[in-house]
């Protein structure tokens, strides 16, 4: 193994009263819970582009990490970046990883420049896998950050754009076929727009749907058995973007035909972007039989954008992890850490206090959300709330066998029905919910 971070030991769950800055205070990778370790529950994920190249560079800045690994020539620095991304999995016990084409090799002048240069580092990181044991949670391709997608991938109004995402996605999924790949994600990047004024919306979306049929078709053929994963996200970089959220990302799929290879990928900042809540989201994704993996992160409520913290807030992880129990677990999925740590926490050290700060918040929120189970009270609540369908005229609109005319004479015979309406005691709930988590 490498030596990059040689003053970090290797991480150790040491319980919640540890002081030890480098050691889990919740999460326990072999303990067994709910029937497995810790570890194949949460399937964490290491993110390759904000852990192995983001420098924390922003529109007021220039970046303030340094992740060269020590290496003067750019393709050594790519093969450093793969050795490292094994040096951390390793340290924090993460058996997964996900990247996109341009994170693991930098784009050369030429598209077969480009690939000779992913073969190169392919090998890299199949070595390293074959040693560690670790997993590909899925591969994605970077068809939004080159200009020439300046105006979308699939979406993009020039054809020979279209052409080369289409050689870019099938080179990616190779790579992710190659590395025993569990999904493949398309984060719509550019795929949106700033105007109608110059847009003609049916036309982009049915090429999008073209690109994706082409993907799968190339996928299958070639023996990728995994998932395909469609990410929401309403905004940035376009103002439209047209995967706005769950919902609308599950019209598409139905509406092209899709629905059978894709579920969706769910990230918590593009939830809260599009106006809802994490586990709003997954829930959408959950009741649609559509839950696929996560992009573990949280923004911030007071900024617009997409800052991809680290996940601490316990709330948010534990009602999340209450979704994916309820979704029977992670099949394909894990918990990809789509996060980076804040700009000013630039030292090597932070890449593990933040993957180690996030991964205790799901570790707890985790536990916290067996708890929930375990107590029953919300479920029970939730049940009895919808209790009268049960039986009577419940029991007949479910059953399909109401009529608008009998629903008409049961409401005159009944005259009002205000009566019969019961509280939703969402303050009690919450203290629930609060004597489950601190209790
Ligand atoms: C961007 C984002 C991407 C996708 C993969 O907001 O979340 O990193 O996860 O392209
Ligand atoms: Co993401």
């Amino acid at each position: 193994m490498s030596d990059f971070f040689n003053g970090i030991p290797e991480i150790r769950y040491e319980g919640a009263q540890t002081r030890n800055p480098f050691a889990f205070r919740y999460y326990n990778p072999d303990e067994i819970i709910d029937g497995k370790p810790m570890r194949e529950q949460l399937k964490f994920a290491v993110s390759y582009w904000h852990t192995l190249c983001a420098e924390g560079a922003d529109m007021f800045g220039v970046g303030t990490a340094d992740k060269s690994f020590g290496a003067a020539e750019l393709m050594d620095m790519y093969k450093n970046k793969a050795n490292a991304a094994f040096e951390i999995m390793d340290k924090l016990s993460i058996d997964y990883f996900c990247f996109h084409d341009r994170d693991i090799a930098p784009e050369a002048q030429t598209l077969s420049q480009t690939n000779e240069r992913l073969d190169e580092i392919v090998p890299v990181i199949e070595e390293n896998m074959k040693k560690s044991g670790k997993k590909l949670l899925w591969g994605t391709a970077n068809c939004f950050g080159n200009p020439r997608y300046m105006h979308g991938a699939g979406t993009a109004p020039d054809a020979d754009v279209f052409a080369f995402a289409a050689a870019q996605i099938k080179k990616a999924i190779e790579i992710t076929v190659r590395l025993g790949g569990a999904g493949y994600v398309f984060w719509g990047g550019r795929e949106g727009y700033e105007t109608l004024l110059n847009t003609d919306m049916a036309f982009e979306l049915d090429n999008m749907a073209r690109l994706m049929h082409l993907a799968v078709d190339y996928g299958r053929k070639i023996g990728f058995k995994g998932d395909f994963y469609i990410e929401p996200k309403p905004k940035e970089p376009t103002k439209h973007q047209y995967d706005f959220d769950a919902s609308t990302v599950l019209a598409f799929l139905r509406k092209y035909g899709l629905d059978k290879d894709f579920k969706l990928n769910i990230e918590a900042n593009h939830a809260t972007l599009a106006g809802h809540t994490f586990n709003h989201e997954l829930c959408v994704a959950r009741t649609n039989r559509a839950f696929g993996s996560i992009d573990a992160n949280q923004g911030d409520m007071l900024l617009g954008w997409d800052t991809d913290q680290f996940p601490t807030n316990v709330y948010e992880t534990a009602l999340c992890m209450l979704e994916v129990i309820r979704a029977g677990g992670f099949t394909n999925g894990g918990l990809n850490f789509d996060a980076k740590a804040r700009r000013g926490s630039f030292e090597h050290k932070d890449i593990f206090l933040s993957y180690i700060a996030g991964m205790d918040a799901f570790a707890l929120g985790y536990r916290i959300a067996l708890k929930i189970v375990a107590d029953g009270r919300i479920d029970e609540f939730v049940k009895a709330r919808y209790s009268s369908y049960s039986t009577g005229i419940g029991a007949d609109i479910v059953a399909g066998k109401a009529t608008m005319e009998q629903l008409e004479n049961y409401a005159l015979k009944k005259g009002d029905v205000r009566a019969s309406v019961g509280s939703g005691r969402q303050e009690y709930l919450e203290s629930v919910l609060n004597s489950l988590m601190f209790g």
